[in-house]
């Protein structure tokens, strides 16, 4: 059955901390936040001596041990947020680029092997990651391998909108074994979800980041156990971490991030083999069967001599069963090359393209949840959604060398490998990309997309073309470049986001737009408070307000508990005095002096 719309998920059991990171640190540029949702897997096992030596999840095992490995823990820094280790986030020590990843981690009870892994368990996952959507900068999910597939895919679809990286990791050999390759595995999560700006469900495995919708479980012993057989990897990581951000897949359009957790339950596989029976299709398309994922012969095919399975198909199909066409083969798309294939589209099954069976269902599961018409569902299962599907792109829209200035540059400079060329593109799109903002220039920074420029390129001080047309005001700028995927939560060398840039600058329309697009105040509560008291006491109503419209609490106080609304009476300011109390400034509220 389905998920009760209504469920809450139980309250996490904290393995450390519950120390609320937004309120104690400063979001800088050196910092950042991971939560880490444990839900079980061969990371966390250990062999039973009394279980006849078979590998069983261990609560409350991890994070004490995660404590003593160096690797995974600095108990100096930890000491700056207090002096009980039990009250201590996890950090990881300060990496090459001078960055603190401090974690927490939430161990799930219970946990599970991931073959017990359900569309509930999915569903506790998605509001876990809702409810802390704002205090963290990435998420990873520890999770067994044997679902990671279906968990990924589930989740990149039950996230809607996601701005923010979760990265699913896990090992073959339990973290605390010798050889276990879940170390390298859970630092490289902690490290891709606290530094890379990445807004998908990816799965990190054996040094490659892969896209969480186009993973298959390969290996069931390897350590390179996952595969994307028809994508590339996000990351390899080698000695240096290399993006490849022009496939990093974004959202469009102004949507807050949100959670969908219904997802329709029935839902199956069926793989065709020769001679097959009309009585086993029959039994498949059966109510209460909603959508079946079909596995075909190669590019999509389907036996041209068995009528009598087509007319199953077709009237399964007409009765309003959604089947979905992938292939069999490992690798490779259902298109429609042969009469083989056509047969079946003329029934009515859709084309699936090259997702993998784990995508299929999972999206198969959620479009049926949907409450859309039934046309409206088979649509949206042949159109990409969250980079399951692969798009071709026309090949001059990525041709870099359409663009005259660069096409020049690169026969002067004699550049020839594809390395130079990024290289290039590297330095010479970013300076492009934030002067076109700062003019508001929409043609510009087409143009410079069209020719493989992205808009989450920064610049040396690490700020965005959506950074620099926030600080202008530019409205229509700002929503071009949400609406072509820019990130809303990256922040530059100072640690603003374009949301805080927006509020400094009071550049009103633009932090609606901002905010109507998830973006949220990362300042810590007292920072907070001084901001608001600086301009009560500066008298700027201006920025009063732009505080208050993206979302700061107008009581809020700063270190000694004063508030603005105390700073207006002080400057003897009627007009922001007013203005604070019609938004709600407490006229009774005490400063810690009483
Ligand atoms: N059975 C384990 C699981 O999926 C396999 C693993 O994590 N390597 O939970």
């Amino acid at each position: 059955s389905q998920i009760d719309p209504s469920y809450t998920p139980k309250i996490l059991k904290p393995s450390g901390p519950s120390i609320d990171l937004s309120d104690e640190i400063s979001p800088s540029e050196n910092l950042a936040n991971v939560l880490v949702l444990y839900s079980g897997g061969t990371i966390g096992m250990m062999a039973h001596p009394h279980g006849a030596g078979v590998y069983k999840p261990e609560p409350n095992f991890l994070v004490p041990e995660l404590r003593k490995q160096p690797l995974f823990h600095d108990p100096n820094f930890a000491l700056l947020y207090s002096k009980d280790e039990f009250e201590q986030p996890l950090v990881l020590p300060l990496s090459k680029e001078g960055k603190r990843i401090i974690y927490c981690i939430y161990e799930y009870e219970p946990l599970l092997d991931s073959s017990n892994m359900t569309y509930d368990d999915y569903g506790r996952l998605a509001a876990d990651i809702m409810d802390n959507y704002h205090k963290f900068d990435g998420f990873v999910i520890l999770h067994g391998t044997d679902t990671m597939g279906y968990t990924a895919s589930a989740l990149s679809f039950m996230l809607e909108n996601l701005g923010k990286p979760v990265i699913l990791t896990g090992s073959q050999i339990p973290i605390f074994e010798q050889r276990s390759d879940g170390r390298d595995n859970f630092l490289a999560a902690l490290v891709i979800a606290g530094n890379y700006s990445i807004p998908e469900v990816a799965i990190l495995f054996d040094n490659k980041l892969l896209r969480g919708n186009r993973c298959t479980k390969k290996d069931s012993e390897g350590f390179d156990a996952f595969g994307t057989p028809n994508m590339m990897p996000l990351a390899e990581l080698e000695t240096s971490i290399q993006i490849k951000w022009d496939i990093v897949f974004r959202h469009r359009g102004l949507h807050k991030f949100s959670v969908h957790r219904n997802m329709c339950p029935n839902v199956a596989v069926l793989r065709f083999f020769p001679s097959i029976t009309k009585a086993t299709v029959q039994s498949f398309l059966h109510p209460p069967m909603e959508g079946v994922v079909l596995q075909t012969y190669g590019a999509g095919n389907g036996p041209t001599a068995r009528e009598d399975l087509i007319d199953v198909l077709k009237e399964a199909s007409d009765a309003g069963i959604i089947i979905v066409n992938i292939t069999q083969c490992a690798k490779g798309t259902v298109s429609p090359v042969y009469e083989a294939g056509k047969i079946l589209m003329d029934a009515g099954v859709i084309t699936g393209f090259d997702m993998t069976v784990e995508a299929a269902l999972m999206k198969l599961s959620y479009v049926l949840s949907k409450d859309w018409p039934l046309e409206k569902k088979k649509e949206m299962m042949m159109l990409n959604m969250r980079g399951e599907m692969t798009v071709i792109h026309s090949k001059e829209e990525h041709s870099l060398l359409e663009y005259s200035l660069i096409g020049k540059m690169v026969e002067t400079m004699r550049l020839s490998s594809p390395e130079e060329i990024q290289i290039l593109r590297n330095a010479i799109f970013p300076p492009l990309l934030c002067s076109a903002a700062r003019e508001g220039n929409n043609d510009a920074l087409e143009k410079l997309r069209s020719v493989g420029a992205g808009f989450n390129m920064n610049d040396y001080d690490m700020r965005t073309p959506l950074h620099v047309a926030a600080c202008e005001g530019h409205h229509n700028t700002v929503k071009y470049l949400l609406e072509y995927g820019a990130p809303v939560h990256v922040r530059d060398r100072f640690g603003h986001s374009p949301l805080d840039d927006a509020v400094r600058f009071a550049r009103f329309d633009v932090i609606k737009l901002l905010m109507d697009a998830g973006a949220h105040l990362r300042v810590p509560a007292t920072a907070l408070g001084m901001h608001l008291c600086n301009s009560a006491l500066q008298e700027s109503l201006t920025n009063l307000k732009a505080w208050i419209q993206a979302g700061a609490s107008v009581n809020q106080g700063d270190y000694d508990g004063r508030t603005a609304l105390h700073l207006a009476i002080a400057v003897n300011n009627e007009e922001v005095a007013e203005y604070l109390i019609s938004v709600g400034a407490d006229p009774n509220q005490k400063d810690l002096f009483g």
